[in-house]
Parts: structure tokens; sequence; C-alpha cells
């Protein structure tokens, strides 16, 4: 085993872009998150003492004798390790800069269901969360697909991947991302994706690649769910 994988277990969550750079790259992990006792696993290593760059929260990546968190972060080593990224400077900041706003994204998807706080539950911030979500689908979601529509289009190698003719660690993390967002809020997303038709066939194509294929269809992969940050909850797709 090359690596090892920090997550929390029962859903995808953030570290699933990681799961998809690993499962892209055809590397063997432990996924610690499938373990009985991961819960255990996990808090210990955040409170272990010996360790001098401690990450602040799971995703974090365990790589001989590096240890490495924030979902960008990792993925920009991965990137590098397993041709996930150009290698050239101007290459490898365009694609980091695509996945700290696929970041963005996603964290303003996770305050859909939790504008107010983290540590209460959705039903205690349910007017916030209807307020902010409305927003979030009539703003938010066009702008962030009219963006990378953009940069499909602007591509100079064709529109297939976000970065030259070969995939990146950002694609298959975008192609995560519209997963999620048509889990959670399928009318909106729908709609949205009418006027990109780029993205649409941006996603299709990542699905398509072979060990992508293999990884969505086996028990590795997990199923999005209500405790995740993509949750489904009809009232909030308008
Ligand atoms: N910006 C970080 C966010 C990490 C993060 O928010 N992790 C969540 C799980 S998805 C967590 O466990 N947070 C605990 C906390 O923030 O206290 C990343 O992209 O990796």
């Amino acid at each position: 085993v090359s690596y090892q994988l920090f997550y929390w277990p029962d859903i995808p969550g953030r570290g699933e872009f990681v799961r998809l750079a690993l499962e892209e790259a055809g590397v063997s992990y432990r996924d610690v998150a499938r373990d009985p006792d991961a819960m255990a696993e996990i808090e210990a290593k955040l409170e272990e003492e010996s360790i001098a760059h401690p990450p602040f929260a799971p995703p974090f990546l365990i790589a001989g004798n590096k240890i490495i968190g924030q979902t960008a972060t990792i993925l920009l080593f991965l990137g590098d390790e397993h041709n996930l990224a150009p290698k050239a400077v101007a290459g490898r900041l365009w694609t980091q800069q695509l996945q700290l706003t696929i970041a963005d994204l996603v964290a303003e998807v996770h305050d859909t269901h939790h504008p107010i706080s983290l540590d209460r539950y959705y039903e205690d911030q349910k007017r916030e969360a209807l307020l902010r979500s409305e927003s979030f689908r009539k703003q938010r979601i066009p702008k962030f697909f009219g963006w990378f529509e953009t940069v499909l289009k602007r591509n100079p190698k064709g529109p297939t991947y976000l970065v030259g003719a070969s995939i990146s660690y950002a694609d298959l993390s975008l192609f995560h991302v519209v997963g999620g967002l048509r889990y959670a809020f399928p009318t909106a997303t729908k709609r949205a994706l009418h006027n990109t038709p780029h993205l649409v066939g941006h996603v299709d194509a990542v699905a398509k690649r072979p060990r992508i294929k293999a990884y969505l269809a086996s028990e590795r992969r997990q199923a999005f769910n209500e405790d995740d940050i993509f949750r489904h909850y009809p009232e909030l797709d308008g």
C-alpha cells in the first residue's frame, strides 16, 4: 500500500476528491474510513503530538514520511506524483486555481444546509437554509457552471478536459461536484446544465474513463447521503 487516506466513515465527503485521484492513478491505498475503528484512528492521528505538520481536519493523506492535509494540497501532491496535472509551472498553477475554485463551491454547497453553524442541526437553521439555498440555486450554481463552461470552451486543446488534452485532478473533482449537485439540487442543476453543454460533455467523459467507471461500480464507492456535504433536501431545491 502506497498511501493511507484518512477521512470520516460513511460519507463520500471531501475524501471523495482524493479517492477519485487515487483511483484514476491506479495506485493502491488504504481507505481508513472503511475500518471499523476509523473514527478513533483519525482522532488519534489528529492529536498525535509527534507530528510536526498536523493537519487541521480530514481529509489528510499519509505518503511515506509525509502527512498532507487540505484537499487541494493533497491533490497538488498526487497530481505531480501521478501525472494528473501539467509539469510546467503555468499549468500546475492553473490546475490548482481550478481546484481552489471547486473548493469554494464545495464550501458554498455545505453552507446551503448549514448556513449558521456547523454545531447545530439542519432543522435548527432551516429558515436561513431556505434563503441561502434560493440564492445558491439562482445565482451561484449558474455563475460557477458558467465559469467552468468558459474554461472548457477556451481550452486550446479542446473542451473535453479543463487543462490541455489530458485528465487532471481538477477534472475528477469537477465531475464529483456536478454529480453531487445533481443529487442535492436535481431541478436547479438540470436547469443550469441546460446552458453548459461542454460541462455536460466533460462530466460524461470523466465517467467513461475505464478506472473511474470501474471504481464507480465497485464497493469502494459510497453513495451520496444526508450526512454528507451534498444533501438532498427537496425543500432546498425550490
Ligand atoms: N478546506 C479543507 C476543509 C476540511 C474540512 O472541512 N473537513 C471537514 C470534513 S469534510 C472536517 O472534518 N472539519 C472539521 C472541522 O472543521 O472542525 C479541505 O478542503 O480539505
